[in-house]
């Protein structure tokens, strides 16, 4: 039996493995819809944070929330895309980590999402909590501790 090191990683904060706010593609309140599509076709991501000038977090804007809004009854409404604005149709209902929360309370929040945004006591963003950021670690850890086991 290996042991995963699970202490090991009970001691990091969300600080430790979040990507920080400079490397997170978003947009800023008063983009159009036709700004945030351009950003995440660029991107290939498929929700990002909406921000204000401040690094305020706002919401979440995704392909689906954009698609679902400019379909009208009869036909795509694509002069929606200019003429809507992102905080018109963005997630305000998102979950939020803070700095030192702990990675068991970010498991927890990333089973049902993707990716959840870090902010300070202030409501600035801070960065993102990814899956792929806490499976990496898991994965390290497991390597860790089989490599352990073989050199017993
Ligand atoms: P998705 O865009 O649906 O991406 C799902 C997964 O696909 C990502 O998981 C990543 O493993 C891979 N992926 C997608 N686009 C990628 C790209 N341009 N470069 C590298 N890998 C890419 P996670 O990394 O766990 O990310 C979960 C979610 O977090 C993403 O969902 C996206 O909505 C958001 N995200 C991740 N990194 C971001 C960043 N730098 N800026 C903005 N949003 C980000």
């Amino acid at each position: 039996m290996f042991s995963l090191g699970a202490n090991e990683l009970m001691g990091l904060t969300i600080q430790d493995l979040m990507i920080s706010g400079d490397k997170v593609a978003h947009v800023q309140i008063g983009n159009n819809l036709e700004h945030a599509l351009l950003v995440l076709t660029k991107t290939g991501y498929t929700a990002i944070p909406v921000l204000d000038p401040t690094f305020t977090l706002h919401g979440l804007i995704g392909m689906n929330l954009i698609m679902d809004n400019i379909f009208g009854l009869e036909r795509i409404e694509f002069e929606k895309l200019e003429n809507m604005k992102v905080e018109e149709v963005m997630n305000t209902d998102i979950p939020r980590l803070y700095l030192h929360d702990t990675i068991e309370k970010g498991l927890d929040l990333v089973v049902n999402h993707p990716f959840v945004c870090v902010i300070n006591e202030n409501n600035i963003f801070e960065g993102i909590f990814t899956r792929r950021a806490i499976l990496k670690k898991v994965k390290k850890q497991i390597q860790l501790a089989n490599n352990g086991n073989d050199s017993e």
